[in-house]
């Protein structure tokens, strides 16, 4: 959409895009306001009239144009996915295979194969090694009796259990981050709450008998490096004991009650719930316990660790004084409606769906605000499946008439953590950027 501000003809995006500045002060005017023929240009631009341009502050970009627009495809449209028994996921890297599910396929309470993301840092092993009968787990390192066991002796000889746990990839949101981190650009999607089954890594290492020299597990898997190496792992990562005695760190071999499909680690995977994805290690093969913080791929500097005092956005660091993420910070999700959906004129309300969670801890309260942050609404939360789920949320809200609106959402953890404004505490690899988020609806 070409738009006339002043000389010169140009559309929102490009003006945006090439000088953010100049694009705010055209569109809002020094006082911040957006008025007369901005705002008709603003509305043009957006495809309606903006009922509550209002409350529309200086700096915020509109969300039609400013939601990362993960990977796109050589017609300006996200890349698909093209793999049997998938939904419409995002392709966001081919080598290594990386997909991300858009926020209104996440509507499922419990996360179908189909619309589960993947994440690979390396090869995906062959299928043939992914015959159960043949598969083995090493447990070995800190322990009293090191332990090789086939997936039939771990479901024989230790409890079975079956919980919903969310699985959240560390760089969740880092295409949220300004100036923009390496690594892909993930939007909210890289999180799931499937249903896994199988045994607590806690009653497995005891059997191996822990030694109290132990202070961390370090994990192994059978995808080969992306270079073919064969003495290089495509991740190693662990973590502290004390995640790894919880009841809900489990070694899982079954997903929504059938076998773990190839691409999620069959047979054998981790489940980490509520801390970074990357130690829920897939194709498992053997955890080692150490009397150290692990060392594999994944390890130190500015993987999977983050500042603990605030650094300057877009500087560098390698890491030294960063600590090793955990819980993963408090995220909602918006999956009854997509971003940019265009609604029948006359609708007056939204009954909107998501979900929320909050890493190790829960999720006390979601608010949506429709008229750009200044009132909010409360949705009503439910309570989590068992710990580690996330919580699904719904409510509804009134719109006054026709146009183009904003529906901004965050959750509050149990802390009373909110998510931020923007993103918060840039770093390197940019994780845990977890800002309030917006879906741009049309009416009419
Ligand atoms: N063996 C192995 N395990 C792995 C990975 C990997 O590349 N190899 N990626 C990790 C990362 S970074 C994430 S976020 C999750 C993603 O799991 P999924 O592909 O089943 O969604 O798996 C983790 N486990
Ligand atoms: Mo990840």
């Amino acid at each position: 959409m070409t738009l006339r501000f002043g000389k010169t003809e140009r559309s929102v995006q490009e003006l945006y895009r090439d000088d953010p500045e100049r694009g705010d002060a055209v569109a809002f005017g020094r006082r911040g306001a957006l008025k007369g023929t901005a705002l008709a240009a603003m509305g043009a631009a957006v495809g309606g009239a903006i009922p509550f341009a209002g409350n529309m502050s200086s700096g915020t970009l509109p969300a039609l144009f400013a939601r990362p627009a993960a990977a796109q495809g050589a017609g300006g449209q996200p890349a698909v996915l093209r793999m049997d028994g998938k939904g419409q996921l995002i392709l966001l890297q081919e080598r290594p295979l990386v997909a991300e599910t858009p926020e209104h396929l996440l509507d499922e309470a419990v996360t179908s194969y189909a619309n589960h993301f993947i994440r690979n840092n390396g090869q995906v092993p062959e299928v043939g090694t992914a015959d159960p009968r043949a598969w083995r787990l090493t447990i070995d390192g800190e322990v009293n009796t090191p332990l090789t066991l086939t997936v039939g002796e771990l479901e024989s000889r230790f409890p079975v259990v079956t919980r919903q746990l969310q699985m959240e990839c560390g760089g969740n949101g880092r295409a949220l981050f300004s100036p923009q981190t390496r690594g892909n650009q993930w939007g909210n999607g890289a999180i799931s709450n499937a249903e896994w089954t199988g045994v607590r890594l806690r009653d497995v290492l005891q059997a191996a008998g822990v030694k109290p020299s132990a202070i961390f597990t370090g994990q192994f898997g059978a995808d080969p490096h992306l270079s073919g190496a064969t003495d290089r792992a495509a991740i190693s990562r662990g973590m502290r004991l004390a995640k790894a005695m919880d009841e809900d760190t489990l070694i899982v071999f079954r997903m929504n009650g059938q076998p773990i499909p190839h691409i999620h680690g069959a047979p054998l995977r981790l489940l980490v719930p509520g801390w970074p994805g990357s130690l829920s290690q897939k194709w498992l093969t053997r955890i080692t316990l150490r009397d150290r913080i692990h060392d594999g791929a994944g390890m130190g500097g500015t993987s999977y660790r983050i500042p603990q005092r605030p650094m300057v956005p877009g500087s560098n660091s390698n890491g030294a004084d960063f600590v090793e993420m955990e819980s993963m910070p408090v995220r909602s999700i918006l999956s009854s409606h997509a971003h940019g959906s265009r609604l029948p004129a006359g609708t007056r309300a939204l009954d909107l769906r998501g979900a929320a969670w909050a890493g190790d801890d829960s999720v006390r309260a979601v608010h949506v605000s429709v008229d750009f942050g200044a009132t909010w609404t409360e949705m009503q939360v439910a309570a989590p499946a068992n710990r580690h789920a996330w919580q699904r949320w719904t409510g509804r809200v009134a719109l006054p008439s026709d146009g183009y609106y904003e529906v901004w959402y965050r959750a509050t953890d149990s802390q009373g953590r909110m998510q931020p404004h923007a993103a918060a505490n840039w770093n390197p690899q940019g994780y845990g950027a977890n800002p309030i988020s917006r879906a741009a609806i049309l009416v009419g």
